[in-house]
């Protein structure tokens, strides 16, 4: 697709999220080729972003390089730098050492760093710069994730007259974890700069309003619009829940075409032609809760209640935050485990676990879902977690079953799911086998249960329906006068 330079023109609509959403891949002429990625934040502002001809703010992925905006396939982009210092101290430190596992009810130990901080609030102001170039006068931002979380005040300083949207992708803690990090006040505040700000869940939005009222702004529980109002400085900051949604309908076409399809039956043949395919697809993070479901695999197959050959087992893991010591403490730990398992219960050319540590293209990972009997997503905690709507999206004919954890923010609106505690891995394990005793016409109804949600909540329904929340506040602003 065509890349090319285009003016820094300011805009209507303005996305701010750490990554852009293009990723550039090297050539030759030492300039990168750019090509859209995949996740599902694009697709949703992508038809917002053109009809309004914004603007995507966000770090191209390469240090200590600076890339003039340019247009992608009529998409405009803003690449903010980073130096190779600042991906160390602001995001693989602060945002991803930091508030990462504080935000995940601290599965691993977060690390505190002035230094790392300091970082973080120099890169937040960097981008809130941008942002402040590019929006057009009472522009729209929407501003993305625990990355920026400080970006939406210092916009408002900088730009009082541009309405402001905030997303956490991720939960929002109760205060007493969320207190814990010495700048508790600061990032509150940066978030309440916001006109409103969204989360996945109903209890992401309560923990944050209880923490706002311990920092002494007034609450208005909320209504029947389930919108909470925070006071702010003669100011109102609005909250709620927004729960992230995958699309379904361009996931299920897919899932449904002869490619996929073919592709599915072929999986199922490289397998063995296995009874029963068991898939797990994750980021290789230590939220996922990879080691504990390799637990109950292991006492599964030990007891003879798997069988190598008949049930096919795959897990397939994205590498991710390589640089950082406990995700690649994670990795070496998955894969002892995974060895173990094979080593024990596997036989010549029929493995128990097939193990998978790479990124996989869209078509290829739809048509293993589509092959897959029986998923299993089991986080130890994860703000929604959008693999398992993906798995739901790409069973329109209700075949498949769903293992779901709990702590998935999916799990409250997913209800043909069944749901276990990640961490009860003899229970993890006992329902692996029921499900797979259920009758066919129970997980066939609890399947078409999942695909009609995720059908009915799709990600451009999730996208209105923020968007239109977000210019109700910013109404409701201009009506209190102090626009
Ligand atoms: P993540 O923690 O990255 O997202 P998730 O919601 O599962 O978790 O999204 C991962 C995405 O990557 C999915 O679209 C999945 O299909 C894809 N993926 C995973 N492994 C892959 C592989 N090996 N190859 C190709 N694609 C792969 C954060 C929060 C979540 C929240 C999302 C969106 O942690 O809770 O749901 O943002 O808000």
């Amino acid at each position: 697709m065509q890349s090319v330079p285009c003016r820094p023109q300011r805009s209507d609509f303005v996305v701010v999220a750490n990554r852009l959403p293009v990723v550039g891949e090297p050539t030759e002429s030492g300039e990168p080729s750019w090509r859209r990625s995949p996740g599902g934040l694009v697709t949703a502002l992508e038809p917002v972003l053109r009809r309004a001809q914004g603007v995507w703010i966000g770090w191209a992925g390469e240090c200590d390089r600076r890339t003039a905006p340019f247009s992608h396939d009529g998409m405009r982009v803003h690449p903010v730098s980073l130096s190779a210092r600042e991906l160390a101290s602001y995001y693989e430190g602060f945002s991803n050492a930091t508030v990462w596992p504080l935000f995940h009810d601290t599965i691993v130990p977060p690390t505190l760093d002035r230094g790392w901080w300091q970082s973080y609030v120099q890169v937040n102001t960097r981008f809130a710069e941008a942002a402040a170039l590019a929006a057009a006068p009472g522009a729209t931002v929407w501003v993305h994730d625990y990355q920026l979380l400080l970006v939406p005040a210092m916009l408002r300083t900088l730009r009082p007259d541009v309405t402001i949207g905030f997303f956490l992708h991720i939960p929002f803690p109760p205060e007493e974890l969320f207190m814990q990090l010495p700048w508790w006040t600061e990032i509150i505040d940066g978030m309440l700069g916001a006109d409103l700000v969204g989360f996945q869940l109903p209890r992401d939005a309560e923990n944050f309003r209880r923490t706002a009222a311990i920092r002494g702004s007034a609450i208005d529980p909320p209504g029947a619009d389930a919108i909470g109002r925070i006071h702010v400085g003669g100011r109102v900051a609005w909250t709620g829940a927004f729960p992230v949604a995958v699309d379904a309908a361009g996931l299920t076409t897919l899932a449904t075409s002869a490619a996929v399809r073919g592709r599915a039956r072929r999986i199922r043949a490289e397998l063995g032609q296995p009874d029963t395919v068991i898939l797990s697809v994750d980021r290789l993070d230590y939220t996922k809760g990879i080691p504990e479901r390799l637990a109950a695999l292991d006492a599964l197959y030990k007891q003879g209640r798997l069988i190598p050959g008949r049930h096919a087992t795959v897990q397939i893991v994205t590498p991710s935050r390589e640089r950082i010591p406990q995700y690649r403490e994670l990795r070496r730990r998955i894969e002892i485990e995974v060895g173990h398992i094979n080593g024990a219960y596997g036989a010549l050319g029929r493995p128990a676990v097939h193990y998978l540590h790479r990124s996989v293209g869209r078509e290829e990972l739809a048509a293993f879902l589509v092959a897959t009997d029986l998923m299993l997503v089991t986080p130890l905690r994860d703000g929604m977690n959008l693999v398992a709507k993906e798995y739901a999206a790409c069973h329109p004919d209700a075949d498949g079953a769903l293992i779901l954890s709990e702590f998935a923010g999916a799990a409250a609106e997913l209800h043909g799911a069944y749901l276990v505690n990640p961490y009860d891995t003899d229970r993890l394990a006992s329902t692996v086998d029921a499900v797979l005793n259920d009758p066919v016409a129970q997980r066939s109804r609890r399947m078409d249960t999942m695909h009609r949600q995720v059908r009915r909540h799709d990600v451009h329904a999730w996208a209105r329906s923020y968007l239109g929340v977000l210019h109700r506040a910013r109404a409701g602003r201009t009506v209190l006068g102090v626009s």
